[in-house]
């Protein structure tokens, strides 16, 4: 009776051996065990290495453009209130620009419907000019052609960004929110001139 109860548990355990060992994929009965493989489908094999490649690009990308090209993230750099922009010692109470050293200026902006308040700025040619934008009023943006400025000008918020103006020639920027009726007529430009081009106008 105990030997034929023993002969049966012993029969259920190699049953269970051998079902494990088909689930890791190891041989049932060889009694030799074999590392488990997973089975991976082919086009899940395709897929996940299109992504590795896609993620790899996308870390060379980042890296290149913020490490070498200079992109930068747009951010909240302070907190104004919009109701005392045109208070004493708010730098938006006359934006413009201000240079800090030779070829490193900075720029207060002030967004408002439908205007930027400066609309024109004059710079030299290998300026550096770290942009200020606030809004007054309304929800607005700024871009600036062929550079990296990019930004929201929100009430309540200074945005700020550096770029860099090696090329001499006429940067455009407009408002690049709607913020209204007008919104169109909302743009400015940068004109970058040729070091010395005052001089050679004036001969
Ligand atoms: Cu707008």
């Amino acid at each position: 009776m105990t030997e034929h109860h023993d002969e049966a548990q012993a029969e259920s355990a190699r049953a269970d051996e051998a079902q494990a060992g088909e689930v890791a994929g190891a041989e049932p009965h060889g009694g030799e065990v074999v590392a488990p493989t997973i089975h991976v489908d082919r086009y899940e094999g395709i897929w996940m290495r299109v992504i590795a490649v896609m993620l790899a690009i996308f870390l060379i990308t980042v890296t290149i453009s913020g490490f070498a090209v200079g992109f930068q993230v747009p951010g909240v750099y302070q907190r104004i209130d919009p109701t005392k922009l045109y208070e004493a010692g708010s730098p938006f109470a006359e934006p413009g620009l201000r240079e800090l050293a030779p070829g490193k200026y900075e720029a207060y902006i002030r967004a408002q419907i439908w205007q930027f308040t400066p609309n024109e700025i004059r710079i030299p040619a290998g300026s550096t000019v770290t942009f200020y934008v606030t809004s007054q009023d309304v929800q607005h943006g700024i871009k600036i052609a062929e550079t990296n400025i990019n930004m929201m000008a929100l009430p309540g918020q200074i945005s700020r960004l550096t770029t860099r103006f090696d090329k001499p020639g006429t940067y455009n920027f407009v408002c690049h929110e709607y913020c209204g009726q007008l919104h169109h007529t909302m743009y400015g430009r940068i004109i970058v001139e040729e070091p010395g081009a005052e001089q050679a106008q004036v001969q």
